[in-house]
């Protein structure tokens, strides 16, 4: 597979500029003298994808010609970013492109690469992570899929309105996104509803079949993912619902022309919308009804590209290994079983053999929230032939369960899939985990939790199934494209590799004390602060001082989180200030960004909170330019690339044992802030390997934690003891930050008053203690700026790379492929 028009394929910068061209011309039906700024974007990015094609198409045949296992992602969520400047880097065309675009009068790439819409399929960690992965398979040269839904609106945009989170609707597809390809003739077919019935088949033997009284079509959309600097192009298929027919004939000609297209809308509304929440499981039918829907499109085409190979369906998992990214895709355990049995008539052994062996779950979350359960009518009515097939699951295996404790009811309860405790339910996670040959946690904390808490009976009967792989963040992203001036000085100082081999940056240790060096790296940062200051000063109109210590905390609004103590922190100083007690508070620009669940309350109160404080305090000129408050609106993938380059402190402050691991903390670590955080998730790793002395460590710790609920907790006593957090809640109480209104924000103290779910009064002085330590430390640069090189010397273990070869290795026993292309 070769197409060497140097044209489509060529990528010097001539090449690049002809191609544009081209597609001005013939895609756009534009003159290069009438083109936008828009057009000269997709002429680019037509121009990119067709130099992704030959790898694409190699990347394909390469498995054809030479099998072997291929990874399946699957997910719920793809959170992948803008496309074209990752494309650039990863086919190593960035300056070529630069080149040909100033050939049609733009000054800066970057002019083109705004107008990029990127497309929010994902609420946050969980989506974010499966787009690293895709991307660190591709560069690792392992073949892979991703598979999920193309949700026609993403994540919600958010705009600030008096300070009020305000949700509008993301139409990422609006102008035409250049980087699907859909595949209509790959297509599959999908049932929902109905009912099982038994039958005879031809060989006189009794069978089940499912005969659904609704149908959708699967219309695949693939996006190629280039590795760096490799041919291997993976593939993330993306599906769309369709109707099944355009609309229904019999009751369009008996009159009814509006019922006939009713079916169709309501087939297409499987992948209208991502689900914003993030956390606490709904439990709508939609929402499972998008999970089978993709999750069934998914396995029908692993299957079917075995029959299209001539490779036995017997053999599935020597050519597939399927990941379950959280028990979102769960279902994949029955779906398999019954395309498996209903479909290829096996007999039940044989299909659990080849299901538990395809099969591995990660788990990202330990809040019970967050652990997804289908109503038992709800999960029948939707899906009744893999209702019956759970129960046979769950029969054989509680079999198992007896002989292992016989006469241990309890552990019969703990462990069935499904819940008898209230309304009936069928518990995802349990399906999962039953299903799976591994089940993994996210970070080291994380898995041992899961083990020690959450599925301790599954834990005992199967140790060898738990495991961990700490979750880990593309370096191509989010050092490469997000920090070019840090890259350029990486470059020079370890050498190119450190991109694709992190461990690398380990020789930067040796400029610790070089202050000529150390002067160098920062101004990186500072550069990377000069831009986001005049970003913040374009979306708030506040002013920022770039000299300013930048204290970062973006990421979803939620308790567990703990925006809300960054905030009354920030409440503190203020006071401070304010009353002249300490003349030594360094200048610091405090930066919140972040989506609330629309129907989480309580969080969309914290980002009124913060924006409350932001109005007093940046119009308040006793500050003196000394403290500053903004909220940046719409936390997405790009702001991100903004945000990570330009940040000194790092805000991790997630109640311990809550925050299963983070991947932004390890973004920040990368390039070369310093983190505030407790021992929570990843951040016990992070600061394991950078050292303690270069993390500003505060709070609980897990096991503290749980000690402090079971002995009845009160956060009354913590506020007592400390002066600074009853002044700070007083002050928010007479409405302080409300125009005097002493009710708004009411909901929230009496929370943190009263019951306290996440600690934070337990934890305010001691990260009160922190942040002063960490202006001890700002106030001598030198200093600060020897831990921040030391963050990035050592946060190459946090290279998705590094996660994706442990899965590779323990769970999905596959390996890498090369991909060799004739031009
Ligand atoms: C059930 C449904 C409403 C739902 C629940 C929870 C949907 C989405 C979530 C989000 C969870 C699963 C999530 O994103 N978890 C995050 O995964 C990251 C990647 O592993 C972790 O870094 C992060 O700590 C964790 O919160």
């Amino acid at each position: 597979g070769c197409y060497a028009d140097p044209i489509k394929a060529g990528i010097d910068a001539d090449a690049v500029f002809d191609g544009m061209t081209e597609h001005l011309f013939f895609s756009l039906g534009k003159l290069a003298t009438t083109a936008s700024l828009r057009d000269l974007y997709m002429a680019l990015s037509y121009a990119v994808r067709d130099r992704l094609m030959t790898r694409y198409l190699a990347s394909q045949e390469a498995i054809r010609a030479k099998p072997q296992k291929t990874v399946a992602y699957l997910s719920a969520e793809f959170l992948i970013g803008p496309q074209l400047n990752n494309n650039l880097l990863n086919l190593g065309i960035t300056k070529e492109a630069e080149e040909a675009v100033g050939r049609f009068g733009i000054e800066s790439l970057s002019h083109i690469l705004e107008v990029e819409e990127e497309p929010g399929l994902g609420n946050g960690g969980l989506g974010r992570l499966a787009a690293c992965y895709m991307e660190s398979l591709a560069s690792l040269q392992v073949p892979a899929i991703g598979y999920g839904i193309r949700y026609e609106f993403g994540i919600f945009n958010q705009l600030i309105r008096d300070g009020w989170q305000v949700e509008v609707t993301d139409k990422w597809l609006k102008g035409g996104w250049p980087w699907e390809l859909p595949q209509p003739d790959e297509s599959c077919f999908v049932g929902f509803g109905g009912r099982t019935e038994s039958y005879v088949d031809e060989k006189g033997k009794y069978r089940s079949r499912w005969i659904p009284s609704e149908h959708a079509i699967g219309v695949p959309h693939d996006i190629p993912i280039l590795g760096y600097r490799v041919n291997n192009c993976d593939r993330l298929r993306l599906w769309r619902a369709d109707a099944t027919e355009s609309f229904d004939f019999y009751a369009f000609n008996i009159g009814d022309y509006y019922g006939a297209v009713e079916e169709k809308v309501a087939s297409e509304t499987i992948s209208k919308v991502l689900y914003p929440n993030d956390g606490t499981d709904e439990g709508r039918r939609l929402r499972l009804k998008q999970q089978h829907f993709f999750v069934s499109c998914s396995l029908q085409d692993m299957l079917r590209s075995l029959e299209k190979r001539g490779i036995e369906v017997e053999d599935f998992s020597e050519h597939w290994t399927v990941q379950l990214n959280d028990t979102h895709p769960a279902i994949a355990v029955a779906e398999l079983m019954r395309l498996l049995i209903d479909h290829y008539h096996f007999e039940w052994e044989k299909a659990w053999h080849i299901t538990t062996s395809s099969v591995a779950y990660t788990n990202h979350t330990l809040l019970p929230e967050a652990l997804e359960k289908w109503d038992l009518d709800l999960f029948s009515s939707l899906l009744p032939r893999h209702l019956d097939l759970i129960y046979e699951i769950n029969k054989r295996f509680l079999q198992q369960v007896r002989l292992r404790y016989p006469g241990n009811d309890l552990i019969l309860r703990k462990l069935s899939i499904i819940d008898e405790d209230g309304c009936k339910a069928v518990r995802m996670a349990h399906l999962a985990t039953i299903g799976a040959h591994h089940v993994n946690g996210v970070a080291a904390l994380h898995s041992d939790l899961i083990k020690r808490q959450l599925m301790p009976e599954f834990a005992e009967l199967w140790p060898e199934k738990f495991t961990n792989i700490t979750n880990g963040v593309t370096p191509r992203r989010w050092v490469g494209l997000a920090n070019p001036e840090l890259s350029s000085l990486l470059d020079k100082e370890v050498g190119k590799d450190w991109i694709t081999n992190m461990e690398l940056l380990k020789k930067l240790e040796q400029k610790e004390n070089d202050s000529g060096f150390l002067e160098l790296f920062s101004k990186t940062k500072l550069s990377g602060k000069r831009k986001l200051a005049g970003y913040i000063h374009r979306q708030t109109g506040v002013l920022v001082d770039p000299s300013s210590l930048f204290d970062v905390q973006v990421k979803r609004i939620h308790q567990y989180k703990r925006q809300h103590l960054n905030a009354l922190q920030v409440i503190a100083q203020y006071l401070r200030i304010k009353n002249g007690v300490d003349q030594d508070i360094a200048p610091r620009t405090v930066i919140f960004g972040g989506k609330a669940a629309p129907g989480y309350f309580m969080a969309k109160l914290m980002i009124r909170f913060i924006n409350g404080i932001a109005d007093v305090v940046n119009a308040d000129p006793d500050m003196d330019g000394r403290l500053r408050v903004v909220f940046l609106p719409d936390y997405n993938v790009k702001l991100g690339e903004q945000v990570y380059s330009a940040t000194d402190l790092s805000e991790q402050i997630s109640t311990a044992g809550k925050e299963a691991s983070g991947t932004g903390n390890m973004k920040f670590a990368m390039n070369g802030a310093l983190t505030i955080g407790t021992l929570d998730g990843a951040n016990i790793e992070i600061r394991d390997r950078v050292g303690s002395e270069n993390f500003f460590l505060f709070g609980k710790t897990e096991s503290e934690i749980v000690e402090l609920r079971e002995n009845q907790y009160d956060p009354k006593t913590y506020i007592s003891n400390c002066k600074e957090l009853s002044e700070a809640l007083r002050l928010v109480e007479v409405g302080h930050f409300s125009n005097g209104d002493s009710e708004l924000f009411l909901p929230l103290i009496n929370s943190l008053t009263g019951s306290d779910p996440f600690f934070v009064m337990a934890d305010f002085a001691d990260y009160l203690r922190a942040q002063d330590e960490v202006n001890k430390v700002w106030k001598n640069p030198q200093k600060w700026n020897r831990m921040a090189l030391l963050n990035t010397a050592r946060s190459g273990f946090f290279s998705s790379d590094r996660s994706i070869k442990e899965y590779c290795k323990s769970i999905w026993k596959v390996k890498p492929l090369d991909v060799e292309i004739s031009c």
